[in-house]
């Protein structure tokens, strides 16, 4: 297997990165199979707080880079680039901390990780090869952020409103959107822009055939 190429993608809360990384996922494993290509997502690596109580939990700011325990993601960004395969933690959000079960995920020749501030962090920012910035507007974000948190999430209309206004929306001015700047690729109107869709899997395409 040749070199380990990178790619993240960041951007606000609901503006569309897991929907971009899965569609460029699933299209590829679809047409080409799953070996050489490996998903991880940042909001696995909230860290365990399995040893505090629900209500303790319900106090973390979730928006603010001190919640994810990047030091793992970027160990493990580097095991993969070594071609050692990792067991990815999967978090809930339900009880806000990390499940007992981990996923094993193999090394590829290309690796996609999406979450909100994989940009922002300098060591993690080492790591990426290619970086995307989902630049979706804001209000659109929340809408649906509503509509996910609603249905997906649990969360009733006023648990949503407080948080956004607590720590969604400031993290999106203090952290993310400076982030940008590092960005190679801005995606503009969200997840389902075909074009720039298009473009990643050619990419991935050609490294894939090399
Ligand atoms: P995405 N989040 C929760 O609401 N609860 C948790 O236990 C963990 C995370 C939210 C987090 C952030 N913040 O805005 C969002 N808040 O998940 C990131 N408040 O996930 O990028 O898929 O929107
Ligand atoms: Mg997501």
């Amino acid at each position: 297997m040749g070199k380990t190429t990178i790619i993240a993608i960041a951007g606000a809360s609901a503006s569309g990165k897991s929907l971009f990384a899965s569609t460029v996922y699933q299209q590829l494993v679809a047409e080409l199979g799953s070996d050489g290509i490996a998903i991880l997502a940042e909001d696995a690596y909230y860290r365990d707080q399995t040893h505090l109580s629900l209500e303790q939990r319900q106090l973390t700011n979730y928006d603010h880079p001190s919640a994810f325990e990047h030091k793992l993601l970027a160990k493990h960004l580097q095991q993969l680039r070594d071609g050692k395969s990792i067991e990815m933690p999967q978090y809930s959000y339900t009880t806000h901390t990390r499940l007992a079960e981990t996923i094993p995920v193999s090394p590829g020749r290309v690796v996609m990780v999406e979450g909100i501030l994989l940009l922002s962090d300098p060591e993690l920012r080492e790591h990426f090869d290619i970086s995307v910035f989902m630049d979706t507007p804001l209000d659109i974000c929340l809408l649906r952020r509503m509509q996910r948190d609603l249905e997906e999430r649990g969360r009733s209309i006023s648990s949503i409103t407080e948080q956004y206004q607590a720590t969604v929306r400031p993290a999106f001015f203090e952290f993310i959107l400076p982030s940008k700047q590092f960005a190679d690729l801005v995606v503009t109107r969200g997840g389902q822009n075909e074009i720039a869709i298009d473009l990643i899997q050619s990419k991935i395409r050609q490294l894939l055939a090399e």
